[in-house]
């Protein structure tokens, strides 16, 4: 079946460079999706946006080109719940990717034990008024429970301004059934917001206070207020370079500034709870699609040494989707 893309899309960039950060080997993109294709694997009709398509080997060529090891697909809204783009890739991966899938109340066990032989260890639960009809809490609880005896975590996407609401919620997710949470991009701060402002001490807080609360440190191109006035040019198929702006050796922050004080603070605070994705084909970007190497390479000021660069990009995820080999 042939889609019409949502008006304004901005279909993923097929020419990133080659990052300058060294990823340490092993290294593993812990937030990513794939997008259809849609005349395989159709988009569900309850999506609220329609993307370009992304494949898995697509994805692939882009693990291998910024020299990830490999890669955690999460399910994107716009497959709603079925999940056979996710499990497709996981397959295709040959045991190098994983995945969070969504599932509703009705998934049998023997649907959950098939995704858990193809590779996923999670299920997301979204928050995101634009992405997601609302679920009830009763069968999120459910769900979590019955995703939990599998050895599998939730994965939550919410806007800072919703965490005093859902905060009892994810508590009791965390201590009445014994999960696992991982955040995605930070609980979404207001970066023009003061990193010691209280919106961000209540997300720190709950890392504080919930001991099994991990956080992506990933998106700065969707929290960054202040832009990346010098990727803009993407948009017109110009490709600048790290060295268009500063040198990466010298240790200048050149695009979405704003952002690194706060995954900083999680990454220097909680070294053992974090991981780091790219977030391609980065669904629903309004003003600028990211050079996924300048990304990779934007790691290098968010976690500023090696042994926390090892832990956000390699121990981290290794323990949490592929404990087995560590
Ligand atoms: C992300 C962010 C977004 C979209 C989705 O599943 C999705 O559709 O996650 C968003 O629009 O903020 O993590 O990819």
């Amino acid at each position: 079946m042939a889609y019409e893309k949502t008006p304004g899309w901005l279909d993923w960039y097929a020419g990133p460079s080659k990052p300058h950060f060294p990823l340490p080997v092993g290294s593993v993109d812990a937030h990513c999706h794939v997008f259809g294709p849609g005349d395989t694997f159709p988009f569900a009709p309850e999506r609220k946006y329609t993307p370009c398509d992304a494949s898995a080997a697509q994805l692939f060529a882009l693990r291998d080109h910024l020299g990830f090891a490999r890669n955690v697909i999460v399910q994107a809204t716009c497959h709603g719940a079925d999940n056979r783009a996710l499990v497709d890739a996981c397959l295709k991966s040959g045991g190098m990717a994983r995945g969070v899938a969504t599932v509703k109340r009705s998934v049998s066990d023997d649907e959950l034990q098939a995704m858990h032989a193809a590779g996923v260890r999670g299920v997301r639960f979204n928050f995101v008024k634009r992405l997601v009809d609302f679920t009830p809490k009763d069968e999120l609880l459910e769900i979590a429970a019955r995703i939990t005896k599998l050895g599998w975590h939730i994965v939550i996407y919410f806007e800072a301004v919703d965490l005093p609401e859902l905060w009892q919620f994810f508590t009791a997710v965390h201590n009445d059934v014994g999960a696992t949470i991982v955040v995605d991009h930070m609980g979404r701060p207001d970066v023009s917001k003061p990193v010691d402002g209280p919106e961000f001490e209540l997300f720190m807080r709950f890392m504080h206070e919930h001991a099994r609360v991990w956080s992506k440190v990933s998106c700065p191109e969707r929290l960054s207020v202040t832009g990346p006035p010098a990727l803009l040019s993407e948009q017109v198929g110009v490709l600048p370079s790290y060295g268009d702006v500063v040198p990466f050796s010298s240790g200048v922050v050149p695009f979405y500034r704003d952002v690194v004080p706060f995954a900083r603070r999680i990454v220097e605070t909680f070294p053992e709870r974090v991981l780091w994705g790219t977030d391609w084909p980065h669904p629903n970007l309004k003003d600028h699609m990211p050079d996924d190497g300048l990304l990779v390479d934007f790691i290098a000021h968010i976690a500023t040494t090696q042994v926390l660069q090892h832990q956000l990009l390699v121990d981290n995820p290794m323990r949490l989707y592929w404990p087995e080999e560590v």
